[in-house]
């Protein structure tokens, strides 16, 4: 004898608005204007759930089971207005005679979340739930930094990838280095010092180049011309 009326409420982009305020009316004869709503804890609900107003779950969802009569659903929702009236703060249901069963029902709101209070609203943060106000995104994939488990998008995950911010597009071993960070101009990696020679920069490439050769990550050519770059480079004169 208790029938639903249950839907969720979402956003113009269709993601569920979780801790929505949703409360239920009634009318005996569903005049306009004779809507009253549901008292909290009433019978006429089932006691399945007898709360009124309710919120919505972590996707949005919300529900009960009623009497016969007829019914409108409103939600409302911190920092979220109607579609169609930036001045209202709810939306409602056209009017539901139940029976049948309203299933499915949809409340669209109109929403500026900012999960993460980083003043960047949801829809357009690239990291919606990690704070990054400055929306850093180095390899400009659209997912931040602050939350792109590749942010070299090298193809190597953070957690492997022992040189972070290789140059965008450059190949890079299984480590996710690159020639250059292996073998920086400016002097031996992990070191503080300068390369002693100009020789030794060239054989450092020259042995990484190897490396990836024999690994497949670069061409006999491609080996070639990168040996000849770090021949005719300046890095280890001084
Ligand atoms: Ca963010
Ligand atoms: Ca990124
Ligand atoms: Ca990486
Ligand atoms: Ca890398």
């Amino acid at each position: 004898m208790y029938i639903d009326p249950s839907g969720r409420v979402v956003t113009t982009t269709g993601v569920g608005v979780p801790g929505a305020t949703v409360t239920l009316f009634r009318s005996s004869t569903g005049e306009t204007g004779t809507f009253v709503q549901v008292p909290n804890g009433s019978a006429i609900m089932s006691p399945s759930n007898q709360t009124n107003p309710d919120l919505t779950n972590a996707d949005g969802f919300f529900g009960w089971d009623v009497l016969a009569g007829f019914y409108k659903v409103r939600a409302e929702a911190a920092d979220c207005v109607s579609p169609d009236d930036d001045a209202q703060n709810f939306v409602e249901t056209a009017v539901l005679t139940i029976p049948p069963p309203a299933l499915g029902l949809e409340l669209v709101l109109d929403c500026t979340l900012d999960t993460d209070g980083d003043g960047v609203e949801d829809e357009a943060d690239n990291c919606p739930l990690d704070p990054n106000p400055g929306q850093e995104d180095f390899d400009g994939d659209g997912i931040g930094d602050a939350c792109d488990t590749d942010v070299d998008g090298d193809g190597v995950e953070n957690g492997a990838d022992i040189c972070p911010e290789s140059s965008l597009g450059s190949v890079v071993d299984a480590a996710g280095c690159s020639i250059d960070q292996l073998c920086p101009c400016t002097g031996p990696r992990d070191s503080v010092l300068p390369w002693k020679n100009h020789g030794q920069y060239v054989s450092c490439v020259t042995q990484s180049a190897t490396t990836f050769r024999k690994a497949g990550l670069i061409t006999q050519k491609e080996k070639g011309s990168i040996v000849s770059s770090a021949a005719q480079s300046s890095c280890g004169m001084e």
